[in-house]
């Protein structure tokens, strides 16, 4: 394999992927995506799922919280992944073993759901920095653009199931993989090598036509009105473009990630920033926020860590990858509030201490009127 792609081609890793799934023949796995699963991680979880069958390990792919952008719904209906939405009623218990994939473990709250149930963590597939919270029997975390990449490199070493072109579930999954890869690196335009390999392999088996269907989809009003919001409200300084968007109901919880992509695309714009405290549907009230970056030098996940800081507990409010971050603040004890002056001085407070603690990280004096 070309020496520019160093993490795709690795058949020895394949190898003890295989041997970790032989081993565990027969057994229920249920695999944990994070709690706002994204293409890479619903097509990574559903190779996973491809690949376990072959040795009669039953997988359930599990996600606590909710897939609200619009083109991950579509990507798991057009294609009809089968995908748990975590209750109380669910018996974690029953499963042999639990599976990180696209997480450690940081990024999804069914961690402690397994913990107390005594559910070990066996596998962790990931490409995100090492969290070394997670001790698996299996681990697999590369420095690549996506998920998708290390599940594909399993599928083109042929060590446990050959991609058949007449198979339309494996046709399926090709395509969604693809769109995880697509995903995870702007349309292919952030791919590495890596990436670019594990496409390439995957192009003959994709359908493009579904892989259209699932793209063309449409935002959703409530998309539309967080996007409308961060536009009029952004504030803009040394290259920082920053919008705090007030309340927002958690069916558009992906509105923040879209807006900031949307205000990332205003001239000298280096960084976008975008956050709202996002309310309703039973789920805690919390800040959301994400972050994106064309700066080069520009550490996301240092600055988010040293920006926001940690809760007591010494878990960080947020992190990130290259290029793109998040971070989550529980509104705790104020939660719950719907006197319209107390929600906005609620919003008002949260608005005022994020804004200044990204600015102070960022070098730029805050201004403190408004
Ligand atoms: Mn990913």
């Amino acid at each position: 394999m070309l020496d520019l792609a160093p993490h795709f081609g690795d058949d020895a890793r394949a190898h003890v992927f295989a041997e970790f799934l032989q081993k565990h023949r027969g057994e229920a796995h249920v695999v944990a995506v994070q709690d706002f699963p994204d293409p890479d991680a619903i097509s990574s979880a559903l190779a996973y799922r491809t690949m376990a069958e072959v040795f009669d390990i039953e997988v359930d792919i599990v996600y606590e919280g909710r897939i609200s952008h619009q083109e991950n719904l579509a990507l798991v209906h057009i294609l009809s992944i089968d995908l748990i939405r975590f209750t109380e009623a669910l018996p974690l218990d029953r499963y042999d073993g639990a599976v990180y994939i696209d997480n450690q473990g940081t990024t999804t709250r069914l961690t402690d759901r397994f913990v107390e149930l005594d559910v070990p963590a066996i596998a962790v597939i990931d490409h995100h920095a090492p969290q070394g919270i997670l001790h698996p029997e299996f681990t697999d975390v590369r420095p690549v653009g996506a998920a998708a990449t290390i599940l594909t490199d399993y599928l083109r070493s042929e060590e446990i199931v050959t991609l058949d072109a007449d198979n339309q579930a494996h046709i399926n999954l090709a395509t969604s993989l693809v769109h995880g890869l697509r995903t995870e690196t702007n349309g292919l335009v952030r791919a590495g090598a890596d990436e670019l390999l594990a496409a390439s392999y995957l192009s003959r088996l994709m359908d493009p036509e579904l892989l259209e269907s699932i793209m063309q989809v449409q935002r959703s009003h409530g998309t539309m009105d967080v996007i409308e919001t961060a536009l009029s409200d952004r504030h803009v300084k040394g290259g920082y473009s920053i919008a705090g968007v007030g309340y927002l109901r958690h069916a558009d919880r992906d509105a923040v990630p879209q807006a900031a992509d949307f205000l990332m695309t205003e001239e000298n714009v280096h960084t976008a920033i975008v956050y709202g405290i996002v309310q309703g549907e039973g789920e805690r009230e919390q800040v959301v926020g994400s972050v994106r970056t064309g700066k080069v030098t520009l550490d996301v996940d240092q600055f988010l860590k040293s920006a926001l800081g940690s809760d007591f507990r010494g878990r960080h409010y947020g992190g990130g990858r290259e290029r793109a971050g998040g971070f989550e603040i529980p509104v705790g004890f104020l939660e719950g509030t719907h006197d319209p002056e107390h929600m906005r001085l609620k919003w008002d407070t949260f608005n005022r201490q994020i804004r200044n603690k990204l600015l102070s990280a960022a070098g730029i004096e805050s201004e403190e009127e408004d």
